[in-house]
């Protein structure tokens, strides 16, 4: 028994600078997502009233022309790269290996290098605002406004090897999530029993795999037509501006439900858990979304509709489109009857996800117009575009990132969020947000073509955006609430238990927060809900009761536990993955700046995959000891 509570040998530092920089914990690096991606929202939402206040009335010009699209672009890109794909990864970087009864990833240090090269590819992004402008020819990158005819900057070079920085971050991490999720769940956790957020975050790394090869050949293409004079996507020497676009949205659909699909895992285990019932349809909703992650390869040109394809072509994606809704619509019932007749706590977690419910059941409608052609044809390109996927972006994804704050905040940091200022919060951003968004609709149906920076007056949109200019700024008060809770709940935040919401997941079963080890005694799961078995089975009227385990002996049921079986092998600190993420972002740097980088960048890169190939992934310390 003893053997359980073997707690290792410290040999490095658990506090202070370097023990961050050299974190493998999974818990850590799930931390410096979050607060990376937290960082980043900061930057994208200013950049978002920026916009919002030029759209403010017509002809305003406090951001006009070249500036405009600069932020335009910077905006997407980041909300995209910098903000819900990283604290997506963070809060499964967090919380999948707790959910699942692993000790960490599969790959601690590749999980190391993959938040050091989405910070620093995301601060190499925001650099070309200092080094010569952003780039400018949106999200998207259309081929030609990317040529260099077009864009003589530095801009899109920036844009191009920091979307490829990212994309390092993003496979790796994929990797590991792949690895972690099918390798080292707790004896008895089944596929079948897999936590739904679990099954979200292993369909989503499979459709970064497959999905990010095609932007990185995209990019690598252009950046070759900028640099080398060939002619990938130039017309006028017999390359094709629509290649870019197939490769684009390959990527750029699935990308979409690579933002979706962790947010609908979310919702599928905050709102069972705040209805007190075990979700409706497990089965339905876990394989839906492999339903989604398929379908979602077949329908990426819906974003060509209007480019000239035969009709076809355009038949099938159409129709392919539409049947997204099927697995869609499965979800959003599953949802439905899970709360239906279920005691409702109307804790912040379980507002904001029923308003993710209702929001992105409005985004999925507009979708489904979209999916048509003819109607695309009249609406693509306009306002009502930027209503759909803001419904399904923000009113979806971003409202699950934030139930799911909500509910792991206490096991993260052992405190509560404040409730009154939760529901204060929830208030503005709801509110805030469908004064945004939903006056785009009608925008876009009046003829409000979006990428343009300012309009004439008369033409009628002149309330419309005033509206929603007067909503964005109210949901950034919303968020400034969301910023003073957390910081207020950081300092002096109601203490949580382990267990604070009568969890089903493992995560409840160990402390808040968890010890780095996770779990002193693997636990072994027997049902879908491992936790609320622990507290109920064998009571007909279950209630709580208090066996809650405690930190020292978290999962003593079993066969396990047997003397030295329970050895905890934790990976040594590491700065390499640091150091080799770095070695890249200046060697990017060099490729835009000033050569001196370029070796200056392999160098760091050398050093830091020898040092790391050379380093064991267990101080030898600790095995020599107990
Ligand atoms: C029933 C499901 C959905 C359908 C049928 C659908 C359909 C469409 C169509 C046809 C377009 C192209 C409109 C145009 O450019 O003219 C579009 C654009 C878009 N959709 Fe969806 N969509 C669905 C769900 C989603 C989800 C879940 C997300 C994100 C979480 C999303 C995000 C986007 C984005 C970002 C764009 C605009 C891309 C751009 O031009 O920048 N959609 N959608
Ligand atoms: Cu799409």
């Amino acid at each position: 028994m003893a053997s359980s509570t073997v707690a290792l040998p410290r040999v490095y530092a658990e506090r202070g600078l370097l023990s961050w920089l050299t974190t493998v914990d999974h818990k850590r690096i799930g931390i410096l997502y979050i607060l990376g991606a937290g960082f980043f929202a900061l930057i994208g939402g200013l950049e978002a009233l920026l916009i919002r206040t030029q759209l403010a009335i017509p002809n305003h010009r406090v951001l006009v022309g070249e500036a405009y699209n600069q932020v335009l672009t910077m905006h997407g890109t980041t909300m995209v790269f910098l903000v819900v794909m990283p604290v997506l990864a963070g809060l499964g970087n967090y919380v999948v290996p707790l959910m699942i009864g692993a000790r960490d990833m599969a790959y601690p240090r590749l999980n190391a290098f993959g938040v050091w090269m989405f910070l620093l590819g995301g601060i190499f992004l925001n650099l070309s605002f200092l080094l010569g402008g952003a780039p400018d020819a949106g999200w998207f990158g259309y081929a030609p406004l990317t040529a260099k005819t077009f864009s003589k900057g530095a801009g899109i070079d920036f844009w191009i090897l920091g979307l490829q920085l990212l994309g390092i971050s993003s496979i790796t991490s994929s990797i590991n999530f792949v690895s972690t999720i099918l390798l080292l769940r707790a004896p008895g956790l089944t596929l079948n029993r897999l936590p739904l957020f679990a099954w979200t975050t292993l369909v989503t790394a499979f459709l970064i795999l497959f999905a990010m090869p095609s932007i990185s050949a995209a990019l690598f293409l252009l950046f070759l037509d900028r640099h080398l004079g060939t002619h990938f996507f130039n017309p006028a020497a017999g390359g094709d501006p629509l290649l870019w676009q197939h490769l684009f949205w390959f990527f750029g659909h699935p990308e979409v439900y690579i933002m979706i699909l962790p947010a609908m895992g979310i919702v599928s285990e905050v709102l069972p858990v705040f209805s007190r019932k075990p979700i409706f349809g497990y089965t339905a909703v876990a394989y839906s979304s492999v339903a989604i992650g398929f379908i979602g390869f077949t329908v990426w040109a819906h974003h060509m509709f209007a480019v000239g394809l035969p009709d076809v072509v355009n038949a099938f994606f159409s129709a392919a489109s539409m049947l997204v809704a099927v697995p869609t619509a499965i979800k959003v019932f599953n949802w439905i009857a899970t709360i239906w007749g279920g005691s409702v706590r109307y804790r912040a977690p379980f507002l904001f996800a029923a308003a993710f419910v209702a929001l992105f059941v409005i985004g999925g409608l507009s979708g489904l117009f979209l999916a048509s052609v003819p109607v695309d044809w009249q609406v693509t390109d306009t306002y009502f575009v930027v209503a759909h996927f803001h419904y399904t972006l923000f009113g979806g994804s971003m409202f699950a990132i934030v139930a799911g704050i909500y509910y792991w905040f206490p096991k993260i940091t052992g405190r509560f969020l404040d409730e009154r200022l939760g529901r204060l919060h929830f208030a503005l951003q709801f509110i805030g947000f469908n004064l945004t968004f939903f006056p785009m609709h009608f925008l876009g149906l009046m003829g409000m073509p979006r990428r343009v920076y300012t309009y004439a007056a008369g033409l009628g949109w002149e309330s419309l955006n005033l509206l929603a200019t007067i909503g964005a700024f109210i949901l950034a008060l919303g968020f400034v609430v969301f910023f003073v809770n957390i910081a207020r709940s950081l300092v002096a935040g109601e203490r949580a238990p382990d267990d604070p919401w009568d969890g089903h997941t493992l995560e409840w079963l160990t402390s808040s927060p968890p010890p780095p080890y996770n779990f002193a005694r693997v636990p072994v799961v027997h049902s879908r809900r491992p936790a609320w078995d622990r507290k109920y089975t064998g009571n007909p009227h279950p209630r709580p009761v208090a066996e809650a385990p405690t930190a020292q002996a978290p999962g003593g049921d079993g066969p396990e536990g047997d003397s030295e079986a329970e050895l905890i092998h934790l990976p040594a600190p590491s700065l390499w993955p640091l150091i080799l993420a770095a070695g890249l972002t200046v060697f990017a740097l060099g490729l835009v700046t000033h050569w001196i980088f370029i070796p200056l960048g392999l160098l760091l890169f050398a050093l830091g995959l020898a040092r790391w190939v050379q380093q064991p992934l267990f101080p030898e310390t600790h095995e020599a000891s107990s």
